[in-house]
């Protein structure tokens, strides 16, 4: 009866905050060990230590001294600070170069400031606190003016303020609407914006938990069903400053392999050997690039992971080779299920080496998904981890490259939709119970899977999709935001939902492109389409029963427009290559909010319907039917129109045009921007990098392109190429330096295009020292650009 009035019966339980709650009470002592400062307080201990100058973490148990077990989230090492503690009776101060902490003793309160004496967190009225359920919570002054970012994959606008979340990774097929809350990855990690200044808060803790910022209007809070209280305050100064801090501490994305970045085309399900090479040939003969095509469950035997059903697909190594002599590869789904027969050798050798997730009486846990009762293996074991990444050689042998993670919230077709909480996770000899690591299943089978296929690809790069996830997801997989449906609506709530898991330190996600579950429309499929050129990540995925989502199902004109948009998306590649290098290497997202780069733009805290793709390249999708125009808003600077040239003046809104051939697109004055040329994949390679030069009013511009074979780790040792290039106007002479850095790895681009946006005819161009003849040299005086080849 949920769905009817009785849901908001007068009678149902009432939730006050912070109902029962005890504080942790005034400090009785404390004592200061190997840069730590152990706090003993009336109620509890707690322990202040440093990861870092810049990263404070924040323990608390009521019962004991807390405990600083391994986190799974955690990999930076914790750097050895040694902090200096003072006393003044009432304050305990511990000092770094950068941080302040000052714990007031009655009650113990906490304050943290910046070296310059900023307040980054504090605690006035409520500190921490905990109840006799186990719940612990800590609570922190909100200002008038923050605003607050990231907390992974959430429903609703780009501005959490106003919000209150919940973290239990959830399977929620419908609906996907603002009151939706958990869904299937939990990322306790925000960034809040404060006048300009912003610092993070990562919550540590894999149960279920919760934010609120709704209740009080000058308080929020965050708290767990279970554990210890146990969070890092980031010291920014600048949000791109606390994505790098909390991703070094959670890790950074490895540099995906570059097919991954291509188009790719998913169905549940593509059934059978010769649907698969129809659907190939449709993209050949239609010439519309894609670099992978995704395998749903329907290619198992019996939904029986790591096998092929021999009669839909009787020769798979085949069926692999053949796509890959035309630049595909396949994506196989793996899901954590195993079904439970004695005769299927995963399920036997699952039980006979006790891999499987069991009750703490010793009985396996069976589970209800696809292939009927099922074992689900227990990713909190090494062993059983490193089990499921060898089983993967079945993949590899066959000539597999990438693997689709789903289901493993672990999400379980029952009433509460997962596991028995009481389940015991072996955890490697520190047993818990699914209620407490709950959040983090999905995350290992992401460990589990990306070593596996790491090791076996043998220096390949490996690609891996998953639904669920936890911080530091973004070390091993990829996110899709899971099942959508095809409403407009759905294509709204994409954007803020993908860049605030951006700003979780998931660079590299997207939706289903068209929309998961219901009809789509040509029209629908056009728009989101157009989106997916900028999503870092980029998947046309629909469901059973559905009408056909593929490029052509809607007819001539929806072909037409959806291939040029896919199309795009390999002309972009240099540029988008570019941003993934950033992320991997600071953290910083490759989609971002508008708030990142214009921070104390007002205009920008919670614009939620456009968003830039780097620092100088703004893009406002349509996603509303019959629409043709749609405001779009500048921060300062002046920017062009990418179709048309116009220049339009920052710091304002304006009335843009957009047919549905028309996907907005504007570049800040004053950036170049490299494209590559439209190919079938990204297995053919480049032959022409365009370096694009939008001067405008300013009189330089410059660029650093970043380049590497796409394929190895070859980079992380040195095999990258970085090219440099700055264009300078003194008058009517543009002079272009190329610089290129000492990496290995040669491009394989033999020519290099340049073309100077918005200029006159008659200038002198000197490209390193040398002067373009004037015949060299093409002027379109429509576009009022002017384009020069040289070879490389
Ligand atoms: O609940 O494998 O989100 O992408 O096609 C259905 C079938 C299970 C859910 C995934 C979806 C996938 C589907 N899976």
């Amino acid at each position: 009866m949920q769905d009817t009035s009785f849901a908001i019966h007068p009678g149902t339980k009432k939730q006050l905050v912070g109902e029962n709650l005890k504080d942790i009470g005034a400090v009785t002592s404390y004592k200061v060990n190997e840069g730590m400062v152990n706090f003993k307080t009336e109620n509890g201990y707690v322990r202040i230590l440093f990861h870092s100058n810049r990263t404070v973490r924040v323990t608390m148990n009521p019962k004991h001294e807390p405990t600083l077990t391994t986190s799974f989230a955690v990999v930076e090492e914790r750097l050895r600070v040694t902090p200096i503690v003072s006393d003044n009776e009432n304050v305990v101060q511990i000092k770094t170069t950068e941080l302040i902490v000052n714990v007031m003793k009655t009650p113990f309160r906490l304050t943290v400031t910046d070296s310059s004496g900023k307040t980054i967190i504090q605690e006035i009225n409520k500190g921490l606190a905990f109840n006799e359920n186990g719940e612990v919570i800590c609570f922190k002054k909100m200002e008038d003016n923050d605003h607050f970012y990231g907390f992974g994959e959430k429903t609703g606008f780009l501005d959490k303020r106003g919000e209150k979340m919940e973290m239990w990774n959830t399977d929620v097929y419908a609906p996907h609407n603002p009151e939706t809350d958990a869904l299937y990855q939990s990322i306790p990690f925000f960034i809040t914006l404060r006048d300009g200044h912003a610092h993070g808060v990562f919550f540590d803790n894999t149960g279920k938990s919760h934010f609120d910022l709704k209740s009080e209007s000058n308080t929020y809070s965050f708290k767990a069903e279970s554990g210890q209280m146990d969070y890092y305050v980031f010291t920014g100064p600048t949000m791109k400053d606390v994505l790098g801090q909390y991703t070094q501490l959670t890790g950074t994305m490895p540099i995906p392999p570059k097919w991954a970045l291509g188009y790719h085309q998913s169905r549940y399900s593509y059934e059978t050997d010769e649907e698969v090479r129809q659907l190939v040939n449709d993209f050949l003969k239609k010439e519309i690039p894609v670099d992978a095509i995704y395998l749903d469950i329907h290619y198992m035997d019996g939904y029986r992971v790591f096998t092929f059903d021999r009669d839909r697909f009787p020769d798979p190594k085949g069926l692999i080779e053949d796509l890959k002599k035309v630049g595909m590869k396949i994506v196989p789904i793996v899901d954590p299920g195993v079904k439970e027969d004695p005769e299927y050798d995963i399920y036997q050798e699952g039980v006979r080496e006790s891999h499987f997730c069991k009750y703490v009486e010793g009985n396996i846990y069976f589970g209800d998904v696809w292939p009927g009762n099922s074992a689900f293996p227990d990713f909190t074991s090494t062993k059983a981890r490193k089990w499921w990444g060898e089983k993967h050689k079945y993949y590899t042998d066959l000539g597999i490259e990438g693997i689709w993670n789903d289901m493993n919230e672990p999400a379980i077709f029952n009433d509460t939709k997962t596991m028995d909480v009481k389940v015991m996770h072996e955890n490697d000899g520190d047993p818990k119970t699914h209620r407490q690591l709950h959040n983090v299943y999905g995350f290992l089978m992401g460990e589990a899977t990306y070593e596996g296929m790491k090791k076996q690809l043998n220096g390949k790069r490996t690609f891996l999709l998953t639904r669920a996830g936890y911080a530091g997801v973004q070390r091993y997989a990829s996110v899709w935001t899971g099942d959508n449906r095809s409403f407009w609506e759905h294509l709204q709530l994409a954007l803020p939902m993908c860049m605030n898991l951006g700003m979780s330190g998931v660079a590299f996600c997207g939706p289903d492109v068209g929309g998961f579950a219901h009809d789509s429309s040509g029209e629908l499929l056009v728009r989101w389409t157009q989106f997916g050129t900028f999503t870092p990540y980029f998947r046309n995925h629909s469901a059973i029963n559905t009408v056909r989502q593929e490029p052509w199902s809607f007819g001539e004109n929806v072909e037409k427009l959806t291939k040029k948009y896919i199309e795009q998306r390999y002309v972009w590649m240099p540029h988008l290559y570019t941003l993934f290098r950033e992320a991997n290497q600071t953290g910083v997202p490759v989609m971002r909010p508008l708030v990142l780069e214009y921070p104390t733009d007002e205009n920008t805290v919670n614009l939620s319907d456009q968003f830039m793709i780097g620092d100088n390249v703004l893009v406002a999708p349509i996603m509303t039917p019959t629409t043709s125009h749609r405001v779009v808003y500048f921060p300062e600077g002046r920017w062009i129109n990418y179709w048309t040239e116009e220049v339009l003046v920052g710091n304002k809104h304006h009335l843009v045009e957009a047919p549905l051939d028309i996907l907005p697109i504007f570049i800040k004055e004053g950036s170049i921007i490299p494209h590559g040329t439209v190919k079938q994949s990204t297995a053919i390679p480049e032959t022409e990098l365009t370096y694009h030069i939008y001067l405008g009013e300013k009189n330089a511009a410059s660029y650093r392109l970043y380049e590497d074979d796409g394929t190895t780790f070859g980079y992380e040792n040195g095999a990258t190429f970085e090219q440099e290039i700055t264009c300078e106007r003194e008058n009517n002479l543009i002079s272009i330096s190329l610089k290129e850095s000492n990496g290995s790895y040669d491009p394989t681009w033999i020519k290099e295009t340049f073309v100077l946006h918005h200029c006159e005819d008659d200038l002198d161009i000197i490209i390193n020292g040398e002067e373009v003849d004037h015949s060299q040299k093409n002027y379109n005086k429509l576009k009022k650009s002017l384009t020069f080849t040289i070879d490389r």
